[in-house]
């Protein structure tokens, strides 16, 4: 089990927003999450492999968004921000030397990978936001994978809103989420972070320490909860998926 992960850069406190008010980023803080984010995704038996930091770019943390892995196929998204473009090269550049089967996004289309969620196989993207629906239809010839385009106007990308549990179950905090109904199997959560879990293996998830209700409704399912508090993170609209590229 590998991830790709970044340390956030000097310039972290400036990073984008969209959806949600700026309140200060405490950047030593959000270093010292990072490591503990790495640390936990370890003990997990993860291995972390690091791109590059770009010092330049002020959410090149959020790593997830820069590809979308599936198999041994990745695509290279091409960011809806015009800002975050510069991270990926070197994204890029780390996933072509692990040996993977590499396609882009073109032009006019774009895609953040925070809008991909991965079910058995299948890929739900988010729409509406980041990323342009002709990108749907490149990202499923790219990976060779099934696709089904998901609208999201509530918030930032579609995993912003939902993901999935390890049983396949898609979680979504219900004021967020533009439509529960996509979803065959949904499980409404009582908190915004709670929405956002990183599958470690089939019994185990990662979600945020600010989600404590919904670990504790987690746990009730049998599942074994892991937290880490990314408080600086969540300023930044991002969330414990966007921290890493899961290989697999
Ligand atoms: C952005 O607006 O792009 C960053 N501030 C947050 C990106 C979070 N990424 C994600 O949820 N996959």
């Amino acid at each position: 089990m590998r991830a790709l992960v970044r340390q956030p850069g000097p310039d972290l406190a400036r990073g984008l927003l969209t959806h949600i008010e700026r309140h200060p980023v405490d950047v030593d803080l959000a270093r010292r999450q990072w490591d503990a984010y790495v640390i936990a995704l370890e003990a997990a038996g993860w291995e972390a492999i690091e791109v590059p930091p770009a010092l330049a770019e002020a959410d090149s943390v959020f790593v997830e968004d820069t590809m979308v892995v599936f198999g041994d196929r990745a695509v290279i998204a091409r960011p809806g921000a015009p800002e975050r473009r510069g991270e990926i090269p070197d994204a890029e550049q780390t996933i072509r030397s692990l040996g993977y089967q590499v396609t882009t996004i073109t032009e006019p289309d774009t895609l953040d990978g925070g809008d991909v969620l991965k079910i058995d196989g299948h890929l739900y993207v988010g729409v509406g936001g980041r990323t342009s629906p002709g990108a749907v239809q490149q990202l499923s010839a790219g990976l060779g994978a099934p696709t089904t385009a998901v609208r999201v106007a509530k918030v930032l990308h579609l995993k912003s809103g939902v993901t999935a549990l390890p049983d396949g179950t898609v979680i979504g905090y219900p004021p967020l989420v533009d439509d529960t109904s996509v979803w065959a199997s949904f499980l409404p959560v009582p908190e915004e972070g709670g929405a956002h879990v990183v599958v470690i293996d089939d019994v185990t998830v990662l979600m945020a320490a600010s989600a404590p209700r919904t670990a504790a409704l987690l746990a009730d399912r049998g599942l074994r909860v892991v937290t880490v508090d990314i408080s600086e993170y969540e300023k930044l609209e991002g969330c414990v998926t966007c921290l890493s590229v899961r290989l697999r």
